[in-house]
């Protein structure tokens, strides 16, 4: 029995793990290696586990604590993946306010699973817009400085460090940043990378096919600050069916949902670290984006698609208070249902902060 890669890519929300992973995912496959992927979330309704099935990949989730809280739901979950045929390849996404994931996830598998998983280096995603402000120390930098911590804390357990969407950068840009992070981890890669693109990639595989002992910079960490620090955060997923008698463009419908969330939140002068939709109906599906309060929404994957019926899935995680996220959500839900003379039927909507983390293991490898 082979031992199956475990390649976990982390970094903050909407640092573009998915997307990077959906990239991995295709790669793979296209050497005829079976894939496997793991998505995480604090709730149930996930965009990332229907994004990535919709690409065809074969997703089990984790939903309801993260990684580190419910790891043996991971292990399990892993187990399911490999019912069929057992993957060459697992994928597998973090929560993005998680940290602390070398001691309470990487370590625990390397101790009890030996057998059945090689690791491959933990790679951390780093948002440009967001990680340089927060490395250069602006102020207002990331929400508050415990969430700060958080982004800080992701970037010293990784093995490498991957400076995404270098397709909006100058090159002086990314230089600047290479050289910023470089100051604060310099004995760690830095790639350049492009999840939407695939600039970069085949350096980021090739340093993902190396060997050695990997997921080894356990933390130094105050789990009261890293609490505090997603505390802030206001978390919501929602499952709405929306149905009309008339036929609309389902991406017009996507894009103007988030378009009008930003405004709505804009007005509380609430922070959005990532904002995300998805439409699905009869095997089509459309995303659409907002990365944080100052960057345009977008319409990542576009479905190209009329309907007068879908499933509609929102996941916000914005700094505010989760009741008022929940109200701002209806509102602009029921608001561009009324404009087509659509109905909501809301399934199902979980609003809340998120909790202490209270990992299942924690282990250091050097007691
Ligand atoms: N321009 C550009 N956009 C990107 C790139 N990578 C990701 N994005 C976009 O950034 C947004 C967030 O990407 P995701 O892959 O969903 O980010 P994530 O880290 O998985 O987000 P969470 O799971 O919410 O933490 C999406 O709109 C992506 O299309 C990139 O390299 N360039
Ligand atoms: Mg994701």
């Amino acid at each position: 029995m082979h031992r199956i890669r475990y390649i976990m890519v982390g970094g903050f929300l909407g640092a573009g793990k998915t997307t990077t992973l959906g990239r991995l995912a295709a790669h793979y496959q296209g050497q005829g290696l079976n894939v496997g992927i793991v998505t995480n979330d604090q709730a149930t309704d996930l965009v990332d586990t229907n994004t990535l099935r919709g690409q065809g990949f074969d997703v089990g989730e984790v939903a309801g604590a993260c990684f580190c809280c419910n790891f043996d739901e991971l292990m399990e979950t892993m187990k399911q993946l490999s019912a069929d045929e057992r993957p060459d390849i697992i994928l597998a996404e973090p929560v993005g306010s998680c940290t602390d994931l070398v001691a309470t996830v990487i370590q625990p598998i390397k101790r009890l699973f030996d057998a059945e998983f090689t690791i491959a280096p933990y790679s951390v995603i780093l948002k440009p817009s967001h990680g340089r402000r927060i490395l250069r120390n602006e102020k207002r930098a990331g929400f508050s400085p415990k969430a700060a911590y958080i982004l800080t804390k992701q970037l010293e357990e990784a093995d490498a460090i991957l400076i995404n969407r270098i397709d909006e950068l100058e090159q002086k840009q990314v230089d600047e940043l290479v050289a910023l992070v470089g100051e604060h981890h310099p004995d760690v890669p830095i790639l350049r990378v492009s999840a939407r693109s695939g600039d970069g990639f085949d350096a980021l595989i090739e340093l993902l096919e190396q060997e050695g002992d990997f997921g080894r910079r356990v933390l130094d960490i105050d789990y009261d600050i890293y609490a505090e620090g997603e505390a802030e955060l206001g978390w919501l997923n929602s499952s709405v069916r929306i149905a009309s008698p008339e036929t609309f463009s389902l991406d017009e419908l996507l894009l103007e949902v988030v378009r009008e969330l930003r405004e709505k939140l804009a007005e509380q002068d609430a922070e959005t670290a990532h904002l995300k939709v998805i439409g699905l109906w009869e095997g089509f599906f459309g995303v659409a984006n907002l990365i944080s309060s100052e960057s345009e929404p977008e319409l990542s994957l576009p479905s190209n698609c009329d309907v007068n019926e879908f499933d509609l899935i929102v996941n916000a995680r914005v700094a505010c208070d989760p009741v008022l996220l929940e109200q701002s959500v209806r509102s602009v839900i029921a608001a561009c249902c009324a404009r087509r003379g659509a109905t909501a039927e809301y399934r199902q909507t979980q609003s809340f902060r998120p909790g202490r983390p209270v990992p299942t293991h924690r282990f250091d490898p050097d007691t």
